[in-house]
């Protein structure tokens, strides 16, 4: 029977849930042999979900938190996560470091970078997203189709594997955004848009606008700049004013292209301040907003905030988001975490409920992230080799998001969290207050102040009652 040669790898895992099942239409096996058939008599009973009834507490295939369909805060759990799986950690991660050889030999990989083994990997995406029941994916352009001798043969490699990807969407699922890789070639090895050779700067245009395009045609949501090797190792032999004046071309270069093929999709840039250059022009969010302005793109763009990147950048993750929301620029998140003792850009996915409460305390501020979601930019660890550790890992992080959001439903139904800050800037709530933040009051005024009101009684900032509050939510 063919139905029982593909059954090896994952197609018998399933999420289960407590609340609705998840296991979606199924795809074409990713199978060598199989071909893609009838999909009731290729699959029918192989991936059945075991019963919602199920023992949750002690079975790890399964969500906990997480309930699609439950509304929180006054909006479908769903709708606030909006949860992506990442093609290039998920599918092309190897579990290579520099140290040593690649750990993870998926049974659908065949050791080769043709064009037949990228639809097979492309069959193994579908069918995984089915499987953990999301409905949206994120991809590079050459992670999915792979490069070949001139840039017209790679758009047409390119062109297929998105043809396919059309197919196995279906009507449910579509990517949250797509990208173009422009750090891995070796032409990139200057940077892109900031290379000191322009034609290297026309070939990254040329590989931005077949990206963007192609994301439009499967109907994504957003497109994403993460800057690559966008930035410096020495400024010795970099001029970097020119760099950044060809970086903001590239960008607006970019938003023309956008509104000339009619993509309504949000462009998001990704701050990162290291890795793999030793200074990133898009070191954090406020340098990315201050870049923005000064190039006059600040209403063509919003921001793809990633945790891991916040801490390199020697900020916490809810700084990040907080400083993109404030400002109207809170676009996406790319849901991982790094590894407090060790330096480097680990893209863990996040289990701490602490942080993840934090993470979604912006979210709801935010008002959600649509059009933009939660894409797990992260990948399993070296050791972890089971197919069924792709799985664990995507609902861990789902389910710890889910948590933190839950807590945030807490905290906001107690309430005594958001009074004690209020009452931290009680002075303000004033007439004169009122003035002042209105910018009416000028220096004379607050003089003459400071001198009726003698030595101002300054209150505790009660930081110690808020970590207790923050505590018992979580
Ligand atoms: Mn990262």
């Amino acid at each position: 029977m063919r139905a029982a040669r593909v059954l090896p790898w994952f197609l018998c895992l399933c999420v289960v849930s407590r609340y609705p099942i998840h296991c979606g239409a199924q795809t074409c096996p990713a199978d060598l042999q199989t071909e893609c058939g009838d999909p009731s008599s290729e699959w029918e009973g192989s991936s059945s979900p075991e019963s919602p009834q199920s023992s949750m507490s002690k079975n790890p295939m399964s969500y906990r938190w997480y309930n699609a369909e439950e509304e929180i805060l006054g909006k479908k759990m769903k709708d606030w996560m909006r949860f992506s799986v990442a093609f290039w950690h998920t599918f092309r991660g190897t579990g290579a470091d520099p140290f040593g050889a690649p750990t993870k030999l998926w049974p659908w990989e065949d050791g080769t970078n043709s064009l037949a083994m990228a639809k097979r990997r492309m069959r193994a995406n579908f069918e995984f997203i089915n499987k953990l029941g999301v409905d949206r994916w994120c991809f590079h352009d050459r992670d999915i189709a792979p490069d070949a001798k001139t840039l017209a043969e790679t758009n047409a490699n390119l062109d297929e594997l998105v043809a396919l990807a059309k197919e196995l969407q279906g009507s449910k699922i579509r990517p949250l955004w797509g990208t173009a890789q422009l750090f891995m070639h070796p032409r990139y090895m200057h940077g892109a848009a900031t290379s000191p050779e322009v034609g290297v700067y026309a070939y990254a245009a040329a590989q931005v606008k077949k990206a963007m395009e192609v994301t439009h045609f499967l109907g994504g949501e957003n497109f994403v700049f993460w800057g690559g090797r966008e930035g410096y190792q020495t400024l010795l032999n970099t001029d970097m004013k020119r760099e950044l004046d060809h970086m903001a071309a590239f960008l607006r270069g970019a938003a023309d292209w956008k509104k000339k093929i009619g993509f309504n999709g949000t462009l998001l840039i990704e701050p990162k301040p290291q890795e793999p250059t030793k200074h990133q022009y898009d070191w954090d969010a406020a340098t990315t907003m201050s870049f923005l302005q000064k190039y006059g793109l600040i209403d063509e763009f919003k921001l793809n905030i990633e945790c891991n990147h916040a801490t390199l950048s020697g900020h916490s993750c809810h700084h990040e988001l907080e400083t993109a929301r404030i400002n109207g620029l809170l676009g996406n998140i790319d849901a991982n975490t790094g590894d407090p003792q060790i330096g480097w850009d680990t893209d863990q996915f996040l289990t701490d409920i602490g942080e993840a409460t934090l993470v979604m305390l912006s979210v709801v501020r935010n008002g959600g992230l649509a059009p933009g979601g939660f894409n797990f930019d992260a990948k399993l660890r070296r050791e972890s080799t089971d197919v069924e550790d792709l799985f664990l890992a995507h609902i861990s992080g789902m389910d710890t998001l889910a948590r933190g959001l839950r807590n945030v439903a807490k905290l906001i139904e107690d309430g005594s969290l958001g009074e004690l800050v209020k009452r931290r800037y009680h002075s303000f709530d004033t007439e004169f207050g009122a003035q002042i933040e209105g910018g009416k009051v000028d220096f004379e005024t607050l003089e003459k102040k400071a001198m009726e009101w003698g030595e101002p009684v300054v209150p505790s900032g009660k930081q110690e009652l808020a970590e207790i509050i923050f505590q018992s939510a979580l």
